[in-house]
């Protein structure tokens, strides 16, 4: 009952932001909230609409505290699949996002939807264990080490336990792996052709180019949980495109990834027997290069962090005109190069706080 009556609040808060934002006439609200009322007293849930779903789903991405790439949430491509409730339907659905929102390079933002977890659910909740839908494999070695990208080791673990074998490269594309309730989870190799990756390039280093870097088109993250109206879709995963340093500064950087900078120095010629020969600053500053020119010159879509900043700002500013508060965590927003040149570091008020819709972590199912 009183699970419900949560819910209810919710709900009911959500539909009322939905009619007044989009301007529907209030007798439609009126009549759309006993309907809610009705289903949640009869059945303890209620099921979004097509419509109420898409806007749900791009107000989520605009309230996100974390996410810089906001400009753009009215954009937002949303896949139905709720009705979708098989794992072999779920991974070709998955198949799909993957093809749509590639597009060749041209990439669209987009979400795909299932069913959401509910109390009534005898149909078991839907959980897609990957962290994103294309990601490379890690591998603890013999040695002590690990091949592939650290932050997939455990997950990498769970493949091998289901019955996966990894090709054994630094850059093997992990398996799908989709749990429905308490079933054993399935494993699904993505088509090569569905996975888009750059080769990585420096416009005027051939040296760095037999370093063999990649990374691939687009990141889909595929273990948060999308929250609208009380309810919660476990699955729902989402892209947009990457900011150049997520790959540059992080990914291919961070002493617990893939860890090249001492590579790139190398390829460069950098002194690396001195801190202040500031070879990690200029490797950086490279690497970084060499990512937006080789998705450009591949036809991938990218954006570099200043670029993403201003189109931050043009938001918020947005917002603002709109009568809206910008959800906003300043920690995650400044991007992880040269952040003090870019303009969010310069904004002292940006403040974050509970909201609704919005993506939020949960639990890992492994
Ligand atoms: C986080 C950029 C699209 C939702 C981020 C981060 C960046 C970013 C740089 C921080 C990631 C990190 O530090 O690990 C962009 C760009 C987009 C885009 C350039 C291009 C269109 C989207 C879309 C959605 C979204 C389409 C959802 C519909 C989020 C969420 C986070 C996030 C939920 C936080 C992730 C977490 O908590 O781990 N985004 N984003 N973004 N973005 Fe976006
Ligand atoms: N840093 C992660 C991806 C996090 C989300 N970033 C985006 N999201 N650009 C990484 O793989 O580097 N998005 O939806 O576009």
């Amino acid at each position: 009952i009183n699970e419900i009556a949560i819910i209810e609040n919710e709900a009911f808060e959500f539909v009322r932001q939905f009619y007044e934002e989009t301007g529907r006439p209030s007798n439609e609200m009126q009549s759309r909230l006993a309907a809610v009322e009705a289903s949640l007293r009869e059945t303890g849930t209620y099921s979004h609409t097509v419509d109420e779903l898409a806007f749900g789903a791009r107000v989520a991405w605009r309230n996100n505290a974390r996410c810089i790439g906001r400009l753009f949430w009215e954009s937002l491509e949303v896949i139905d699949c709720r009705s979708v409730r098989t794992e072999d339907r779920i991974a070709e659905a998955l198949f799909n996002h993957i093809a749509f929102a590639t597009n060749e390079g041209r990439i669209r933002p987009t979400i795909t939807v299932f069913a959401p977890d509910s109390a009534e659910d005898e149909e078991g909740m839907i959980r897609i264990w990957n962290h994103q839908l294309v990601r490379y494999a890690g591998y603890r070695t013999a040695e002590g080490e690990i091949l592939g990208d650290p932050a997939s080791v455990d997950f990498t673990e769970q493949c091998l336990r289901l019955g996966w074998e990894g090709k054994g490269t630094k850059y093997d594309v992990l398996p799908l792996v989709i749990q429905i309730g308490n079933r054993q989870p399935r494993l699904y190799e993505l088509p090569s052709h569905l996975v888009k990756e750059v080769s990585l390039v420096h416009p005027d280093n051939s040296a760095f180019d037999e370093l063999g870097l990649r990374w691939y088109a687009v990141p889909i993250l595929s273990d948060m949980a999308l929250e609208i109206g009380g309810l919660r879709y476990t699955a729902a995963p989402f892209n947009g495109w990457y900011m150049g340093t997520e790959i540059g500064a992080r990914n291919l950087s961070d002493v617990n990834r893939y860890d090249e900078l001492p590579r790139v120095a190398d390829a460069f010629g950098f002194d690396r027997s001195t801190n202040a020969s500031l070879w990690k600053d200029r490797s950086l500053v490279e690497l970084n290069a060499a990512v937006i020119h080789s998705f450009k010159a591949n036809g991938v879509s990218i954006v570099d962090h200043h670029t993403a900043a201003e189109q931050f700002m043009r938001f918020a500013k947005r917002e603002q005109d709109n009568g809206r508060e910008v959800n906003a965590r300043w920690s995650w927003l400044i991007p992880p190069m040269s952040p003090a040149a870019t303009p969010v570091w310069h904004q002292e008020n940006l403040r974050e706080g509970r909201v609704r819709p919005d993506f939020v972590a949960q639990q890992r199912p492994y």
